[in-house]
């Protein structure tokens, strides 16, 4: 360390936050000169963005500095968020808003002869996940950042983030995100932080000195795992946390073998396999696909992540069984389930802990939430595949397995059926490692997502689990969503009119003052300062498709919004059809009935997964019917279908904002909470949905009268699924006539879409015929209600005022309260 007469020239000289405008101003130009080396005369937008997020990264390192140097001497417990995506979006309005630079910064571009919109859209989206698991991990750490706790993130540095979505003749064509291309100024590289990974090799046992077995593996493949770190500013407080991303590299050691050897090709070739490991997020969503690479990428970043956290708490020398009171590590998702493993193998082989202190320890530290019930989600790795890749893991899942099933006997000594189906191993061929089960015992607590789905889970997939651990062991933690992106960073113009009534911007901190504004819902001025508003945000939409898809929309009508990944049982196929419903009757309709009609326009966004063949021939549906309505001169303004290309996080900003309704219409029982249903309602939207996931909260909260639910329950949903199957349930009719058009030909070859409708007539899984009226039917209310303006700005009033449970910092603090016991540290 330094010695003491240098720390005062230290201190003399440390960086310090910038004070005012002159200052960023300062650093912009020196960062365009010296870090970019351009000049006044080439410097571009682009160049333009970087110098600025150049000196914002500078300022934000200060306090993550600061942060760190805190919660090391604090020494308290931290917690650690483990994710396989972390679905960030942009980095610098959020940066220049938590650190309260906001206004600095866009007057001091603008001083220079840039406009702040203009740097901010030169950033790609951070893409590094799918949907609404990368997209909550995202919120998360803004509010474990926001509320002080010292937590980390830690996840992977994909090369290649969720792809890029482009519409070609009608289908999604998909290309690669390579959003590194202009270096990326959010991330610090650490290549002094290394860490080598095994991979393969064999186990070995023998028995030392002491007279104990010592078990060894070895003799595998070695990569690198190199720390990029993401500095995650919290608002309105200095603690700035980290989220840690692993790369792969190949190790040293490997390359310089086989290049003395002569062999330079295949070192060449070996090192870029190391690098395939961390190249591409897997595109899958509410979707397990057993692939090896998956299982690599899993364990890599799990390895690297509990080998940095062991080695933070080997430095302050507390015997081992304090660890969980140094540590809490949250799975999000089975995804990093061999966490379990791993730190049972490093106390038990590397630091000669015993068996059961260990297991002690694992089970005190892990909390598991669980993210859906559908079961093609649930991860079931081929035991062949595992032992191969993993072979000391795979015995201590034995073991694990061994220890849990015979203490279930013990509990339960004459049900033999129990076992075979609570044992981490299902004996199918090939057998299988059941990855949820092994996240259920090697945690203290098992979470879900919303009420209804929290419920679900201990009736259904872990039944079993309940009758043997009982239910405390398991709790609902409903998802929540950060109001400084999708309040204040989406809909500035909003977030001030509330501002200007709350009397500060207190809420974007503490969103039950959000209450606030509830008288208000009937006062017209402010009433008019809220459509107004709207307006103003459904404009710049059109705005944005009239860019993308190249036609107008009317600002006046409707706007009704279903962004989200595109799957069956989010059913947009459901919706598609109801507006082909909608279509066919405003070609029926009298001019004199076309005056009362309430015209809309019907926005769809969201990708498909690149395999997902039912998905891909919705999309396809969805611009087919978008073609032909948006020409057809019968139907002019009344509606307009727009499928608006790419959805990611920052359309996402524009779109929420701009909608009148949403829908959020999955199968009763489906959907594990949904988390766009709250950024659409927090923005005055109303919801159109189904009685499924956090949709019932949002209703408690918001009331019954200001949102429009329909559809089957999710207790009728299994009998329904029954009577398909054994009896011949007829089609309702209005949804015969839908398929009657698409058949006829009416939106291009018929062909396309046999299996789409013979997925309905058939054994309707999802439950489309049945819900089909009773959608109709809420459609109609919503058009009614829409015409009487002063009612529906009311409602919408009213629907944001009550949204203060969803807040992400809500749920932070319960997690660290009842999850995590981890309390946190102000900067003060
Ligand atoms: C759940 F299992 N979710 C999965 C998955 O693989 N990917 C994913 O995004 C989602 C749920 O579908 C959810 O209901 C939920 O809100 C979200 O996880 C966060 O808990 C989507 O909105």
């Amino acid at each position: 360390s330094i010695p003491s007469e240098s720390r005062q020239l230290w201190q003399k000289f440390g960086v310090k936050e910038f004070g005012g405008k002159e200052e960023f101003q300062q650093e912009f130009i020196r960062h365009v000169e010296t870090t970019l080396a351009r000049s006044i005369y080439n410097c571009d937008d682009l160049a333009a963005y970087q110098a600025a997020s150049q000196a914002i990264r500078d300022r934000l390192i200060v306090a993550w500095n600061k942060t760190q140097q805190k919660h090391t001497t604090k020494d308290r417990k931290r917690v650690y968020y483990l994710s396989l995506e972390f679905l960030m979006g942009r980095a610098m309005d959020n940066a220049m808003l938590n650190a309260g630079i906001k206004d600095i910064t866009k007057s001091g571009v603008a001083d220079l002869g840039f406009k702040i919109e203009d740097l901010l859209e030169q950033e790609p989206d951070a893409a590094l996940g799918n949907g609404g698991l990368g997209r909550l991990a995202a919120c998360f750490i803004d509010s474990i950042a926001s509320t002080n706790y010292p937590g980390w993130g830690y996840g992977l540095r994909y090369q290649y983030g969720i792809f890029k979505q482009r519409i070609v003749d009608g289908y999604q064509v998909e290309s690669p995100d390579y959003w590194l291309t202009f270096s990326n100024p959010w991330e610090i590289p650490r290549y002094e932080i290394q860490i080598d990974i095994m991979f393969y090799g064999y186990t070995r046992k023998y028995t030392n000195d002491d007279g104990k077995v010592v078990h060894v593996w070895e003799g595998g493949e070695q990569v690198q795992a190199v720390a990029y770190d993401v500095p995650v500013p919290g608002y309105g407080t200095e603690t700035t946390n980290n989220l840690r991303l692993w790369a792969s590299k190949p190790t040293r050691e490997f390359d310089f073998e086989k290049f003395n050897a002569g062999d330079y090709e295949s070192s060449v070739r070996e090192s870029q396999k190391a690098e395939t490991i961390s190249a591409v997020l897997y595109p899958n969503d509410n979707f397990y696909s057993g692939k090896e690479l998956r299982l690599k990428q899993q364990y890599f970043w799990v390895a690297a992540s509990l080998n940095d956290i062991v080695r933070r708490f080997k430095k302050t020398h507390r015997p081992w069984k304090e660890f969980p009171d140094q540590v809490a590590i949250q799975l999000n998702d089975t995804h990093p389930t061999l966490a379990v493993v791993e730190l049972q193998r490093i106390l038990i082989d590397m630091e000669g802990v015993e068996w059961d202190a260990a297991w002690n320890i694992v089970t005190n530290t892990f909390g598991y939430t669980n993210h859906t019930v559908l079961p093609e989600a649930l991860e079931k790795w081929p035991v062949p595949l595992f032992t191969n890749l993993l072979p000391r893991h795979m015995e201590i899942i034995y073991e694990i397995n061994l220890f849990f099933l015979q203490k279930v006997e013990k509990m339960f000594p004459k049900e033999r059926d129990l076992l075979a189906r609570v044992s981490i191993i299902e004996e199918s061929t090939p057998q299988q490692v059941r990855m949820a089960y092994l996240a259920i015992i090697g945690s203290h607590k098992v979470n879900g997502v919303a009420e209804l789905h929290s419920e679900l889970i201990k009736t259904t997939i872990f039944k079993d689990f309940v009758t043997i651990y009982g239910p405390d062991k398991f709790m609902n933690v409903t998802n929540g969503i950060t109001p400084r992106r999708w309040l204040h960073q989406a809909n500035p113009k909003l977030s001030d009119l509330i501002a200007s009534k709350v009397g500060s911007y207190d809420f974007l901190k503490d969103l039950n003052l959000l209450k606030k504004i509830e008288p208000l819902a009937h006062d017209p001025k402010f009433q008019d300062e809220w459509v107004t508003i709207k307006k103003f945000n459904k404009a710049r939409l059109a705005a944005h498709i009239k860019q993308s898809n190249g036609f107008e929309v009317n600002v006046n009508a409707l706007f009704d919004v279903q962004v989200k990944r595109i799957h069956e049982y989010k059913r947009q196929q459901m919706n598609i059809f109801g507006v082909i419903h909608r279509y066919l009757s405003i070609k029926a309709m009298t001019k004199e009935e076309k005056k009362e009609a309430t015209p809309r326009v019907c926005i769809f966004g969201g990708k498909s997964a690149p395999g997902y063949y039912m998905a891909k021939t919705i999309i396809k549906l969805i611009n087919a019917v978008s073609e032909v309505v948006n020409a057809d001169a019968d139907v002019g303004d009344l509606l307009k279908v727009v499928f608006i290309a790419d959805y990611n996080v920052s359309k996402a900003e524009i779109i929420v904002p701009a909608s009148d309704i949403s829908q959020h219409i999955s199968t009763a029982g489906t959907e594990a909470s949904g988390t766009s249903n709250m950024k659409f309602v927090l923005n005055g939207g109303l919801i159109l949905g189904t009685v499924d996931g956090a949709n019932i909260e949002i209703t408690r909260e918001v009331g019954e009268n200001n949102i429009f639910l329909f559809g089957h329950l999710a207790e009728s949903v299994e009998d329904l699924r029954h009577k398909h199957r054994f009896s011949d349930v007829p089609l309702d009719p209005n949804l015969e006539k839908v398929f009657n058009a698409i058949e006829s030909g009416t939106f291009g070859d018929p062909n396309i879409y046999v299996s789409l409708i013979s997925s309905v007539t058939g054994s309707d899984y999802y439950l489309v015929s049945d819900d089909f009226q009773s959608y109709l039917d809420a459609q109609k209310l919503v058009d009614q209600d829409f015409k009487n303006k002063d009612t529906w700005v009311s409602r919408s009033i009213t629907a944001v005022a009550n949204m203060g449970f969803f807040s992400s910092d809500r749920a932070i603090d319960e997690y660290a309260e009842s999850i995590w016991n981890v309390e946190p540290i102000s900067m003060e």
